[in-house]
């Protein structure tokens, strides 16, 4: 080994970043509205902080799971735990030359990949600051916007209208209506009846079965881009059986963990779009891959949201310039979310796009320290 340079700079590549110490918090910030879907209401944003030190930087990442185990099976808790117990402490002290050296730690574990992706996603951040480089351009994502829809929760036909209204008149690029059984074909007709040009998405987020296939064709009749994640979380056979009967686009959400998952859905015709959600996959090692699969299928994809902070945002805006990201995303403004967020830099969307956030490297956001230590509680500090 040959010794370091005295000379101040960043540390030789071959080198690598150690991983000098971790700090953990949770965060809750209020929502503005209760957003709800067809499996429960969110009322506050409630998600682990992860933050990576070394060589004078911070890489940071939040955590996209739920307080209870509705969306996928991951909770906060357990991903606290997990992260604190067991992935930190493999990871503080270490030397990693890329994100790549995490998978022979992060990869053998089973599930959790919520947790998982906050670290590597935390390192990819701190690895492109040490290069000096945009997450975008170490992810070989290019451009200086991308262009984002809005999610729209259940609500009343009269305020999901309203809601509609707005997006539309904001330049957002799509609109995503959440359905569930019986708040469906009506809430939908309602909204193309009323703006019949724009590119209407719905998401089920898991609510129906085969036994409800006539019902599903009955959305054929409303131009949707693409029906996300219809059936069960752990399907991707009976999405193939319904795509088969349907002539709108299945979209996989929830199905989805990672690039085999991918293959075998595209493969199999249970979707011909694909929602990815860096946490849901693992991080954006895997997002990566799954975006390289699906370009090879011709099948598009999009990223999704889980109601972020700007630093998820941030993360999300920058994995979604890879060049097959060609459907508009979920990263609206965040203050469509919250009051204030915990990052220095507004991410607002202007008709539509979104700017990639930072002339700087990384994720291109900071953190408000002073009023993230009002919303958050240290949980956990782990020192090499
Ligand atoms: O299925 O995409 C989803 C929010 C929470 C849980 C699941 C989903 C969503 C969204 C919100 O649709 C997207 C966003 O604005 O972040
Ligand atoms: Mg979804």
């Amino acid at each position: 080994m040959t010794e370091m340079s005295s000379e101040a700079g960043p540390a030789p590549l071959s080198q690598g970043i150690r991983i000098e110490s971790a700090e953990v918090r949770l965060v809750r910030l209020p929502l503005l509205v209760p957003f709800v879907i067809s499996t429960g209401t969110m009322t506050d944003k409630l998600f682990p902080l992860l933050i990576l030190k070394g060589e004078g930087l911070e890489g940071i990442a939040e955590g996209v799971m739920d307080p209870q185990p509705d969306y996928l099976e991951e909770t906060v808790a357990g991903g606290l735990d997990f992260l604190c117990t067991a992935l930190l402490p493999q990871v503080v002290g270490k030397r990693f030359r890329s994100p790549y050296e995490l998978e022979p730690i992060l990869g053998p574990w089973r599930g959790n990949r919520m947790t998982r992706a906050m670290v590597e996603m935390a390192f990819w951040d701190l690895w492109a600051k040490s290069l000096g480089l945009p997450l975008q351009c170490a992810l070989g994502g290019v451009g200086d916007h991308v262009d984002v829809g809005v999610s729209l929760g259940i609500a009343p036909a009269e305020t999901t209208l309203e809601r509609v209204a707005e997006a539309v008149a904001g330049g957002y690029k799509r609109t995503k209506l959440k359905i569930r059984k019986g708040h469906d074909l009506k809430i939908v007709a309602a909204v193309r009846d009323r703006f019949p040009e724009i590119k209407l998405t719905v998401d089920a987020n898991t609510d129906y079965g085969l036994q409800d296939m006539q019902l599903l064709q009955g959305l054929d009749a409303f131009g949707l881009d693409y029906i996300e994640q219809p059936l069960a979380y752990d399907d991707i056979h009976d999405h193939a059986t319904l795509q088969a009967a349907l002539k709108t686009a299945i979209c996989l959400d929830e199905s989805i963990r990672n690039a085999v998952d991918a293959r075998k859905a595209l493969a199999m015709g249970a979707a011909r779009v694909i929602n990815i959600k860096v946490g849901r996959v693992g991080g954006l090692a895997s997002a990566r891959a799954i975006h390289d699969t699906c370009a090879a299928f011709g099948a598009p994809v999009w990223c999704g949201g889980m109601l972020e902070s700007g630093i998820g945002r941030a993360h999300n805006i920058h994995m979604a310039t890879m060049a097959n990201f060609t459907k508009p995303g979920d990263t609206s403004s965040a203050s469509r979310y919250f009051a204030r967020d915990i990052i220095n830099e507004p991410l607002e969307a202007s008709q539509g796009r979104m700017p990639v956030p930072g002339n700087g490297a990384g994720i291109g956001v900071t953190l408000d320290r002073a009023y993230l230590a009002t919303v958050s509680d240290l949980r956990e500090e782990i020192r090499a």
